[in-house]
């Protein structure tokens, strides 16, 4: 019986999370356990995003992953719940605070259970596992690690900023010069973490920005050798589809800080060559195959857009089906 292991940020690898999770829960999880070929699904979500506001611990990219899988996200946004109301946020800015990341009331239920379970003593991984069971999802979710790790985005106009007030406080407009990861060297490889890639028969780097999203992940000290040493081949799924990110500003942060004229799927590639064995790309890129084979990956062409949940598990389930090639 196999296990998937998937890396993941945030709305784009939250996609093809809810695809894997998807394919999985109607072919697998709903067998009994004798009769399945794969046996677990583990997402080790980045947490380099995190941020503290109004007194509560905030998770975007494991809340997006929380609320996606549970069925709960906004499917406009991608992030938060939908349909929740803002009426706490909107009493915060009429005492006059700060209010330039939209938390809803919902929202705000996750985030101040877990404060309270981190400030009762409990790890994120523990506190991450709970909310996961407590929505009634069937499958794994990971924290990168327990520490904090925060992403420091170096830009050309305002020098350093923490990662939410560079993506969202000023729309990604800057230009990124450069990233930290800001604690990671403090950080450690949970055990939770580790026991997920010992047993992984197949890790999936979900269409997240590497920069921003799997890099964290990566910076994690071991993270990137363990998943290596690993004998289950890893898989890239390109976030750049015909020189565009499906969101977000990936395509930009390719061309200030990769040094790339055109952001590309075989500029994503160059960057988990010697690393991933294999990469998935979209029709669209079909062109960069041959150089992608050329580095060394094997490779998948075929539509990565998802848009609805089929789409989604389509593609999850063509990943699988191809594993043993990669
Ligand atoms: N993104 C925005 O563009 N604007 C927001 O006000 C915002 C609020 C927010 C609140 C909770 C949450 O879990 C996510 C939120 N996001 C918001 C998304 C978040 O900034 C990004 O999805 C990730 O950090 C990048 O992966």
């Amino acid at each position: 019986m196999k296990n998937i292991v998937a890396l993941a940020g945030g709305v784009g690898g939250a996609k093809l999370a809810l695809g894997l999770y998807h394919h999985l829960q109607t072919t697998q999880f709903s067998k009994p356990a004798a009769e399945r070929k794969i046996k677990d699904l583990t997402i080790i979500g980045n947490t380099g995003d995190d941020l503290e506001l109004f007194g509560v611990r905030i998770c975007p990219d494991l809340d997006t992953l929380l609320y996606t899988l549970a069925g709960l996200a906004n499917p406009v946004t991608g992030w938060g719940i939908e349909g929740d109301t803002f009426a706490t946020f909107e009493m915060l800015k009429r005492y006059g605070e700060e209010c330039w990341f939209q938390l809803g009331d919902r929202d705000f239920a996750t985030h101040l259970l877990r404060t309270q379970m981190l400030r009762a003593g409990k790890g994120l991984t523990e506190v991450t596992t709970q909310l996961t069971e407590k929505l009634g999802i069937g499958c794994r979710l990971l924290p990168m690690c327990d520490e904090d790790v925060r992403t420091i985005v170096q830009t050309a106009e305002s020098g350093e900023l923490p990662f939410q007030e560079y993506f969202v406080r000023r729309q990604a407009r800057e230009t990124v010069r450069g990233l930290r990861f800001e604690g990671a060297e403090n950080a450690t490889l949970s055990n939770a973490v580790r026991q997920a890639i010992a047993e992984a028969d197949l890790i999936v780097v979900c269409p997240s920005n590497p920069y921003l999203s799997i890099w964290p992940i990566l910076a994690v000290p071991q993270m990137k050798e363990t998943l290596s040493a690993s004998e289950a081949p890893i898989v890239v799924v390109s976030p750049i589809v015909g020189g565009m990110a499906l969101k977000g500003p990936a395509a930009a942060i390719m061309r200030s800080l990769g040094g790339e004229e055109t952001a590309s799927a075989l500029a994503v590639a160059r960057l988990y060559a010697g690393w991933a064995q294999g990469f998935v790309l979209d029709q669209q890129d079909r062109e960069d195959e041959e150089a992608i084979r050329a580095l060394g990956f094997k490779t998948l062409v075929t539509n990565t857009i998802m848009k609805g949940t089929p789409d989604k598990a389509r593609l999850a389930l063509e990943i699988l089906g191809h594993y043993k090639t990669f």
